[in-house]
């Protein structure tokens, strides 16, 4: 591929969405070889890290009563609270081990806000706070983004939305991502990505050629 303005993103590949994580998610670490082969295609690539401080809004946790999978309103609109994970520092928000893509160039961090998640590489859910990754890619002439990563129906697909929102062309490698599917999120998330243009890549083979 090595398209000159294309860039994979590859999302949140930490060891606690992984076998043996607070929030690991099912066969999530096979993501990790798909994600490495791809990457040698990509001149460009990007990495995001959930990172969340201690005691974070989004964890069940914070809110007596609550437990993991349960929702509740917040200012900005419904959340998931999931167990504790990805906290700053920790194991469990460093990428995985097995993760080999020496050349990424940048690492966006998301979630610190203590009062906003942020599955989005883009925005945090208020949907006011940017991270900074579009100006980014603007600036570096990146119009082309493919996307892997956990989950594919969280933090994948916000990012994926985002992303078409802002103008990139995006397709989503369902073979490198894997989802979480809390009450039918997986299929939903493939629904909106699908009615927002978001182009689904079954494999690595099918991955667009140079052009
Ligand atoms: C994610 C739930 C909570 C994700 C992050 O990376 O998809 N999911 N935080
Ligand atoms: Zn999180």
């Amino acid at each position: 591929m090595n398209r000159s303005d294309a860039l994979l993103l590859v999302i949140d590949v930490q060891n606690d969405f992984t076998a043996g994580g607070s929030l690991a998610v099912r066969d999530g670490e096979a993501v990790v070889p798909v994600v490495n082969g791809i990457a040698r295609q990509f001149t460009h690539v990007v990495l995001t890290q959930d990172w969340h401080p201690a005691g974070h809004v989004s964890f069940a946790s914070s809110h007596p009563g609550k437990t993991p999978f349960d929702s509740i309103a917040l200012p900005y609109g419904r959340q998931t609270l999931w167990p504790d994970h990805c906290v700053q520092g920790t194991h469990g928000a460093d990428l995985h081990p097995d993760l080999d893509i020496p050349h990424a160039q940048l690492i966006i961090r998301k979630g610190y806000q203590p009062d906003v998640d942020s599955y989005s590489a883009f925005f945090a859910a208020d949907h006011a706070t940017p991270t900074g990754l579009a100006g980014y890619l603007r600036e570096r002439g990146l119009t082309t983004l493919v996307l892997a990563g956990l989950a594919t129906d969280f933090c994948v697909a916000w990012s994926a939305l985002d992303a078409r929102r802002l103008g990139f062309d995006v397709g989503v490698l369902e073979e490198g991502c894997r989802g979480i599917d809390v009450d039918g999120s997986l299929d939903q998330a493939w629904r909106d990505m699908t009615a927002a243009g978001v182009t689904r890549i079954p494999s690595a083979s099918a991955l667009p050629a140079d052009r």
